[in-house]
């Protein structure tokens, strides 16, 4: 994985859509990478998805988020994704990852990634194909604009600004995706697919979240046994904040639009 090929496609305000940023290759070295046993990060089981946090927990007080070590792949990654362009500009350091992963056919209802993180979400998919929905929330809460785009196994999207801040993301709970004409905002980058296609969702997807975190604490070079348990609590606090359980309604909601 060391050299990026990047071809920019702007498919809405502030969303950028890079197909192909991952070859054949890279997809399956990183993915053999990620699938590599590693006791000192279980899996956690979400309602929908399977869930690895890399980084640290992202905490608001508490002097923020706490740095961990991270697995040995991760700084190159990092490293890769602050050249591109969108990032560059931003002069972001990334230093965070929710690794995703959804078998047949599971979504993420509609969410916003939220205040602890620059306004900048990075998303690499491997695996297979899903159709990821935003729409923006007009100042009343009313429902405004709507783009679909294809996230396609070894694409990178990116998403900023008010794509990030006002507008909402998620990706249903189906077996295929229909690419819907009214909304598909990166229909020119899709080579092989068409307006009105059936897309299958693959058996396994896997996500990976990348952002940068605002506010970083050191890791003291030794924890004590209450510091140590006080991070183990933070982390369970936040992947029960980020589990589903509040988000199935609005997933349903997601099919009845
Ligand atoms: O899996 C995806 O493509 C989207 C993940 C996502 O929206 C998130 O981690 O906030």
């Amino acid at each position: 994985m060391k050299r990026w090929r990047v071809t920019a496609c702007e498919v809405a305000a502030n969303v950028y859509y890079y197909p192909s940023f991952l070859s054949e290759a890279q997809q399956a070295t990183l993915t053999a990478l990620i699938d590599e046993p590693d006791e000192t990060r279980p899996w956690q089981t979400l309602t929908q998805r399977r869930l690895k946090m890399y980084g640290g927990t992202p905490v608001a007080s508490a002097g923020g988020t706490v740095a961990e070590t991270v697995p040995h792949w991760l700084p190159a990654l990092w490293a890769a994704l602050e050249r591109v362009d969108v990032v560059a500009e931003r002069g972001l350091r990334l230093n965070h990852v929710l690794l995703n992963e959804y078998v047949e056919g599971r979504g993420i209802g509609w969410h916003q990634d939220g205040p602890l993180y620059h306004d900048c979400a990075l998303v690499l998919s491997l695996g297979g194909d899903a159709l990821m929905r935003f729409f923006e929330r007009g100042k009343e809460g009313e429902r405004g604009g709507e783009a679909h785009v294809l996230l396609r196994r070894g694409s990178l999207l990116i998403f900023t600004d008010e794509a990030y801040t006002r507008w909402h993301h998620g990706i249903a709970t189906a077996t295929a995706d229909r690419l819907d004409d009214r909304f598909l905002a990166n229909a020119a980058t899709l080579e092989g697919l068409h307006v009105g296609d059936l897309v299958a969702r693959p058996s396994r997807r896997l996500s990976l979240t990348v952002r940068a975190v605002k506010a970083v604490a050191e890791r003291p070079a030794l924890q004590t046994a209450e510091q140590r348990s006080e991070l183990t609590r933070r982390a369970q606090t936040f992947y029960h904040n980020v589990s589903e359980l509040g988000h199935d309604d609005e997933s349903r909601d997601m099919d009845a639009y």
